[in-house]
């Protein structure tokens, strides 16, 4: 942290209140502490002033004036980064998109829909619905992340393995840069070849390069049937050993998670959830078909089911009705929840090809043990993206702190080797920076710097986030 920003001063609060009103700019204590939290719970950076704009003019003259008066400035969605991208480090400013809540038009002649980035995933994707419409991007945090924020994480989520993640649907962008100069990072085209794809550039950049204030996203039709089956395995290594043979037999899943008994039992625990699992299950995987053919699907399911056979599963649970399928989603989407009702956690999000998952989770469990440490692994196995919590439990304040970062480690240098990298999609934030040094050389560092410098040549931008 070696940048110096300046420290917020009453001149510079009449500034943002004569801005946006009273009701825009918020200093009070309460406000300062709600925002400096984020969902992670561990880490805490109190703001010094909370600024809530509603409209694209707003967040230029914020950021006009933060770049002149070298103030730090936090965008914020919804603060569900699971890699504590929204904590405001450096203090100074934290910008919240709340606001900018508003679907400004579903374009049903062109399936496109150009939101802002303060609205609730879900609430997009059920609005589109109604036309007919499938925003696919799902990720656990659907309820209440923003789609800005996911925007800005590259977010997946288990539709992902079939329908691609929140940057497949990203056409264009209004962005807010440092400066205060606003720019449009594309056309409102399916293809664009012209120049640099500074679209792109924006999908995963955390906050760090300019504010997003509008988006437009690629829709598609809804698929009309889908079919939900969940699969028990004695073995965890088994069961994700089939993941790959799936797509190998020409068969693309709608969703394909995996979830060992830990992660199963967890829920169960935390959650009312009717399904009974008996003892010898080691792991489930949760397979879901979508098309508009039921018999295709039918089929589908047939050919999924020789594979899952000729893997050892023991036990196919088929879901009859939709009430049954809600109650297997929920087993998966409430995963996350329940460990961390559990104990509190750490959160990796480890990613190989899907074929060296099985190899993965080995080498997980295999460093738990050299390490001490409980791991609960499940996630979007189709995508070769298995997520990895590590739970505290009663491990004292020093392994906790200190010595289970040898094991991270481990498992991150793993994944590199088997082709890997150590987010796909929860992000690097501030939590994972302590290990870009396995991915990033001195050469990406250069380059990502000159980006920086390109964008926001003052850093004001979310300093200390990604890289220093
Ligand atoms: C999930 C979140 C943690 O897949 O990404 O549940
Ligand atoms: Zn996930």
């Amino acid at each position: 942290m070696s940048i110096e920003f300046k420290t917020i001063t009453p001149q510079d609060i009449s500034f943002f209140t004569t801005l946006l009103g009273p009701s825009g700019a918020f200093s009070d204590a309460e406000n300062l502490d709600v925002y400096g939290w984020d969902y992670m719970h561990e880490l805490f950076s109190k703001p010094e002033i909370v600024l809530k704009p509603s409209n694209t003019e707003e967040v230029s003259a914020i950021l006009k004036y933060c770049n002149e008066h070298e103030i730090a400035v936090t965008a914020r969605g919804a603060g569900t980064s699971l890699s504590s991208a929204a904590l405001p480090l450096h203090h100074g400013v934290v910008l919240s998109l709340e606001r900018f809540n508003k679907i400004i038009n579903i374009d049903t002649e062109n399936l496109q829909a150009t939101v802002e980035p303060g609205v609730i995933n879900e609430h997009f994707a059920n609005e589109v619905l109604k036309f007919g419409l499938f925003y696919p991007p799902d990720p656990a945090s659907k309820g209440s992340s923003f789609l800005g924020g996911n925007i800005a994480h590259s977010s997946g989520g288990p539709k992902a393995v079939k329908y691609g993640t929140t940057k497949e649907y990203v056409l264009n962008l209004e962005v807010v840069l440092a400066t205060g100069d606003i720019i449009w990072t594309g056309a409102n085209t399916l293809k664009n070849s012209t120049g640099y794809n500074l679209t792109q550039l924006m999908v995963g950049s955390e906050g760090t390069l300019g504010i997003i204030t509008k988006i437009v996203f690629k829709l598609i039709p809804k698929p009309k049937y889908n079919l939900l089956m969940l699969a028990a395995f004695g073995s965890a290594e088994k069961a994700c050993e089939t993941v790959s043979a799936i797509f190998r037999e020409g068969i693309t899943p709608s969703a394909l998670e995996f979830m060992e008994r830990d992660a199963i039992d967890l829920t169960l625990k935390h959650n009312d959830i009717n399904i009974a699992v008996p003892e010898w299950v080691a792991a489930h995987l949760l397979i879901e078909v979508d098309g508009n053919y039921p018999e295709t699907l039918y089929k589908d399911c047939d050919v999924i089911n020789a594979v899952l056979e000729k893997h050892g599963c023991g036990d196919v649970l088929f879901a009859e009705s939709d009430f049954e399928k809600e109650q297997l989603w929920r087993l998966r989407r409430k995963v996350a929840e329940s460990v961390r009702l559990e104990s509190a956690y750490k959160e990796e999000d480890t990613v190989v090809p899907r074929a060296s998952l099985p190899q993965l989770l080995r080498g997980v469990k295999e460093t738990g043990k050299k390490y001490g440490f409980r791991s609960v692994c499940y996630g979007h196995a189709g995508d070769g993206n298995l997520h990895v919590n590590i739970l505290k439990g009663d491990m004292d304040e020093e392994n906790w702190n200190h010595t289970i970062k040898a094991g991270i480690r481990e498992i991150f240098e793993l994944c590199k080797r088997l082709g890997g990298t150590i987010s796909g999609e929860h992000g690097i934030g501030f939590t994972q920076k302590g290990y870009t040094d396995l991915v990033f050389t001195p050469t990406h560092k250069h380059i990502f710097r000159e980006i920086k410098k390109a964008f926001d040549p003052k850093e004001i931008l979310n300093p200390g986030k990604i890289f220093d």
